[in-house]
């Protein structure tokens, strides 16, 4: 009891001095020897804009080439300055917005200037990571000579392929995007991830007054962790509870799209264009890697940030379980219980409980069948069933090219409902096909036949199955016939030989009424008493 008492004070001591959630691992002393204790632990934040890679769309965009001359909203008369792109002292390229600024010498990247009004100014930033990254302080993107009046900030989560906007700015966010302006710090903690714009970055207050735009980090946290934020346990709770506010911060890439830069508060002023341009000299993104609480360091490996992974996982984000410690599926590390956490360290297959029941990482649970004297693992994930979730769910069948502790190792059969006898497939994804019906997914048909809904023979083709007397085989499901003739392949005529069929459309009022006759007479017959 004691020696366990010292012990997690030392460890609080260790958190206190070291930052929450520093320290992965440590060796400590117990009555059976030294053994490692694990704590769920994450990176230090860092300056990431030393690790992005940018890239300025279109193109042209970047002044210089050819070399212009430009002024500034403050000085709109006194057009002396010139940018030109093979001067290196007159140069203002992208890498200027993540340089390190020595002497006090600002460097900027600048744009072309707005020549071609009314045509709109537009310039996308992309910033690059190749990791999941976690913010953990404001974004910062300082401007010189004004901040644009209108800008939309995207994020990436999956390395640029989808992108989502996280947060607009404009001078009128009515008017730009038809969206009510607000303020982080009057967002409720339940709007806390909700997309917003602000016009608090984009109205003019000179240029050199505010040079920043920023993405409001410390304002959200401050939300649960208090003004200065010195209630990081609410914080780090919430992380855990509240659907998105995790995912809320997190990104791959970053966007920035200027759309209108800034105007000096007035409107445009066509007889001098050569002060509208964009111009940034830094652009500032605290973060910490991503690795689910699974490192506390992330590294520079081959030119991207790696997470160096403990509690045996593996990935660049620590996402999985290194091979042979799968026993249990992977999880994140917790936040939780605070101050330390819970590390879910991976452990070696045939390890877990002493049970050892091998799940091949697709479920954490197992469980004793008594009558049948079996350890059988409980609620397989991944589309996995059997005692070692070693076999795929019906309607499911094995990925050949998946280890058995494999996230994948079960694809979908994916049988074509309308054309299968049911949802079941073979070992290679084969399913089984209704009469017709072909294809490993039975989606397509055998030829003669016709798919509608599932494969029905032909009615008619262009081979065989003729449509006579100048009828038109229709999608291989009827005839159209002309009107004198009927029958699935038109081969009859309307009117029987020997009857007049002159008119085959005044036919009917006449056949009608003969109709009607016949009843008559029939109906008459019936009822005359013989
Ligand atoms: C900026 O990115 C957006 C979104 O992909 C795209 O629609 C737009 O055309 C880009 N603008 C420029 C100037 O490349
Ligand atoms: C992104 O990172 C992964 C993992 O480190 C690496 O395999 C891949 O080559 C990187 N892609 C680029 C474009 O650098
Ligand atoms: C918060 O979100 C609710 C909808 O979930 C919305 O009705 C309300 O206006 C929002 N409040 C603020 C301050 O954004
Ligand atoms: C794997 O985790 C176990 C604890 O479950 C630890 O004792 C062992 O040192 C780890 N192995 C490696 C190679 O990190
Ligand atoms: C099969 O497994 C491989 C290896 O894990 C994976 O890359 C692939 O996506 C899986 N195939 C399907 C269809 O899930
Ligand atoms: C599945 O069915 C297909 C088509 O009938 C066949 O070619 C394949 O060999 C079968 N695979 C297995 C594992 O039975
Ligand atoms: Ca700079």
């Amino acid at each position: 009891m004691l020696l366990q008492a010292v012990f997690l004070l030392l460890l609080h001591c260790l958190a206190s001095t070291l930052g929450q959630y520093e320290l992965c691992k440590s060796l400590v002393s117990t009555d059976e020897g030294s053994v490692w204790e694990q704590y769920a632990c994450q990176p230090k934040q860092a300056s990431m804009k030393d690790h992005m890679r940018i890239k300025v769309d279109p193109p042209g965009i970047t002044c210089g080439n050819p070399p212009e001359r430009f002024c500034t909203l403050e000085n709109p008369y006194l057009c002396s300055d010139e940018c030109d792109a093979s001067n290196p002292d007159l140069a203002h390229p992208p890498q200027l917005m993540q340089d390190r600024e020595r002497n006090g010498l600002l460097t900027y990247w600048q744009t072309v200037t707005w020549r071609r009004h009314p045509e709109p100014l537009l310039a996308n930033i992309t910033m690059s990571w190749n990791k999941s990254l976690e913010l953990t302080d404001d974004i910062q993107i300082t401007f010189e000579y004004g901040r644009p009046t209108i800008m939309i900030m995207d994020k990436s989560m999956d390395n640029g392929r989808s992108w989502q906007a996280y947060q607009y700015y404009a001078d009128d966010c009515i008017d730009a995007f038809n969206m009510p302006p607000k303020r982080v710090r009057d967002l409720l903690p339940a709007n806390i991830t909700r997309v917003i714009c602000t016009e608090e970055y984009s109205r003019w207050v000179g240029s050199k007054n505010e040079k920043n735009v920023k993405f409001e980090v410390r304002a959200r946290f401050a939300v649960f962790a208090g003004s200065r934020l010195q209630n990081m346990d609410s914080l780090y709770t919430r992380m855990e509870s509240m659907k998105g506010l995790r995912d809320f911060f997190t990104f791959t890439n970053l966007r920035l799209r200027l759309l209108r830069p800034a105007l000096g508060g007035t409107y445009v002023q066509r007889d001098n264009l050569l002060k509208y341009f964009y111009a940034i000299s830094n652009i500032e993104v605290p973060a910490r890697c991503k690795c689910n609480l699974h490192a506390s360091q992330c590294l520079l490996q081959e030119g991207n940030l790696q997470c160096q992974c403990e509690h045996n996982t593996t990935g660049q984000d620590c996402q999985r379980c290194r091979k042979g410690f799968k026993a249990k599926s992977w999880k994140a590390g917790s936040y939780l219980p605070t101050p330390n956490g819970t590390p879910n360290t991976c452990t070696i297959a045939g390890s877990s409980s002493g049970s050892n029941c091998e799940c091949y990482g697709h479920s954490n649970r197992c469980s004793y069948i008594d009558y049948l004297n079996i350890v059988t693992c409980v609620s397989c994930k991944h589309n996995t069933r059997g005692q070692n979730c070693q076999h795929c769910r019906l309607g499911y069948f094995r990925n050949a090219s998946a280890e058995l502790d494999d996230e994948g190792v079960c694809i979908e059969c994916n049988c074509n409902q309308m054309g299968s006898v049911h949802d079941r497939c073979n070992g290679t994804g084969f399913c089984q096909c209704k009469d017709g019906a072909a294809g490993a997914k039975c989606d397509d048909c055998l030829p003669g036949y016709y798919w509608k809904q599932g494969c029905y023979s032909n009615v008619c083709d262009e081979e065989m199955l003729l449509c006579q007397n100048g009828g038109t085989c229709y999608q291989n499901q009827k005839c159209i016939c002309p009107p004198e003739f009927k029958g699935v392949l038109c081969q009859q005529p309307r009117c029987e030989a020997g009857k007049d069929c002159n008119a085959a459309s005044s036919l009917h009022p006449p056949t009608a009424t003969l109709l009607l006759c016949t009843l008559l007479a029939h109906l008459l017959a019936m009822l005359t008493p013989h």
